[in-house]
């Protein structure tokens, strides 16, 4: 992008969530501490820690031992938003609601209380990545059951700490839940299965989500008040060219992606596009019906209209053009070939560390204005949005100071000048952390984390006191130049 892109120097709405979010598993370390069972990710990192960088979250950030220090430096950051999951199983070390852990429970209530006494509103996600591996050996999101197990837990949360928490999310961007724990293998459970498990895990999870929401309706949202959602993530799909061929081919790969859920939860059902692509391929490769499940109509009635606002989470885009039909592959179906489109992201983009990252700002707009469009214009929150490099640096102004400055001036553009109703924005991340499959190789937070130092302590970046002047002044410029 140009340097000399105007960066916005008016003003966010005074009442405009902003925060910071996170997960569990990539904070909190304390992996068995005080009757935590067992995840998928304290497995995976432990079993395949090849698959993991070779490192895992055993410690991380040792938040479950530091949180009061990670509120403090919210409440100095002027935040009054944080996003946070909670770890499945350490309030029910099985997943069942019949293996209750009070130490676990006590963490989050602490946790809650004292962001609530700073005037900072929780938002809460359920499942952040993390089953526990009781629950993955009968299945996990392939296993139908699922969605009454995860209506269960979400029950006992409202239950717990419905009278505090106002806004929930059930899932934190289930299509990587689903591609690549269940599809590619890069994630836990690491089960390769592409073209198949990760639609039925798509599947599963979307009913379990629909559940959940009507359950939330019809038991708790008269006397707690609060807001059910699903975090989605997408890439911004710009048409390579103007021919039509390339404008629907971006438009295909949106429909699989932020579509492949985000229809579902507004509709009650697929995008046609991906119903009709999927279909027909299965059956030239020979199956008796497509490889992604049909919802019933019952279930279609259920998860029709089952977010409260949407949300997003936004790091990069990608560029898509037109191609050949990929060719019929019976034994090895896949989802890009399900989408039969070329996917890339030109050379001349800036690069970060990460070779699927470009930083493309303008692409947040135009996604969030898609979004706006395709559902009839929602409220919509920014879930998540940050910048990785090797975590090293501290002087972070130009690099992630600037990430999150020109994200946040197009996002503004969107809310201002074309109209969508955005609400918020909680950048990823306070503290660096365990980056997945990443380990600690990436990072990007505000806060550098020293993890060879077995007291964790936390170092401000330059780009933590940018984020703080963002957001107790809602200026992205200097006060000064800030118009109202
Ligand atoms: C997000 N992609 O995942 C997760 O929600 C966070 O837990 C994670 O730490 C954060 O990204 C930072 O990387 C994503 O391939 C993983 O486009 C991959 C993609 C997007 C988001």
């Amino acid at each position: 992008f140009a340097d000399d892109y105007f960066v916005s120097n008016r003003r966010f709405p005074k009442n405009f969530k902003f925060g910071t979010a996170s997960a569990a598993y990539q904070i909190e370390g304390g992996w068995d501490a005080d009757g935590k069972g067992e995840n998928i990710w304290d497995r995976s990192t432990h079993l395949y820690p090849e698959k993991n960088s070779y490192q895992n979250g055993d410690i991380a950030c040792d938040s479950y031992n530091k949180w009061e220090e990670d509120v403090e430096l919210l409440k100095g950051m002027g935040v009054n938003t944080y996003r946070f999951s909670i770890a499945w199983s350490r309030v029910l070390p099985t997943g069942f609601v019949n293996s209750s852990n009070p130490a676990g429970i006590a963490y989050y209530k602490n946790l809650i209380a004292a962001l609530k006494a700073n005037n900072i509103e929780p938002l809460v996600t359920m499942h952040h990545w993390d089953i526990p591996t009781v629950l993955e050996d009968l299945g996990g999101f392939t296993n139908p059951e699922m969605q009454e197990w995860f209506v269960d837990y979400a029950r006992f949360l409202f239950e717990i700490y419905g009278d505090d928490v106002k806004e929930w999310i059930t899932f934190n961007e289930p299509k990587q839940t689903c591609e690549h724990g269940y599809g590619t293998g890069a994630l836990a459970p690491n089960i390769v299965s592409p073209g198949i498990k990760d639609y039925i895990c798509g599947h599963n999870l979307i009913i379990a989500h629909g559940k959940a929401y009507r359950m939330y309706e019809q038991e708790f949202k008269n006397k707690q008040n609060g807001r059910v959602t699903m975090v989605i993530d997408s890439n911004w799909f710009e048409p390579a060219s103007d021919i039509p061929e390339d404008v629907e081919a971006a438009e295909r790969n949106l429909l699989f992606t932020y579509g492949w859920f985000g229809h579902p939860v507004n509709f009650g059902d697929y995008p046609e596009i991906m119903k009709e692509r999927i279909a027909s391929r299965s059956q030239l490769e020979g199956f008796e019906s497509s490889r992604l499940p049909t919802f019933t109509e019952e279930e279609k009635q259920i998860i029709n209209g089952t977010v409260d606002y949407m949300c997003v989470n936004i790091y990069t885009s990608s560029m898509a053009s037109a191609s050949a039909e990929p060719v019929i592959k019976p034994l090895n179906p896949d989802r890009d070939s399900d989408i039969g489109t070329n996917v890339f992201q030109p050379d001349d983009w800036e690069p970060t560390v990460t070779s699927w990252f470009k930083v493309v700002p303008w692409g947040s707009r135009k996604l969030v204005k898609w979004i706006s469009d395709t559902y009839g214009h929602p409220e919509i929150m920014v879930t998540e949005n940050g910048y990785h490099d090797n975590g090293t640096v501290i002087h972070d102004i130009d690099t992630r100071g600037r990430y999150h400055k020109l994200y946040l001036s197009n996002l503004q553009d969107a809310l201002y000048k074309d109209g969508v109703n955005l609400t918020g924005y909680m950048a990823w991340a306070l503290t660096d952390d365990f980056e997945w499959q990443y380990g600690y190789n990436i990072q990007l937070g505000f806060y550098q984390v020293n993890f060879t130092d077995p007291e964790r302590p936390r170092r401000p970046k330059d780009s933590s006191e940018y984020y703080r002047h963002v957001v107790t002044t809602g200026c992205l410029v200097p006060e000064e130049e800030c118009i109202d």
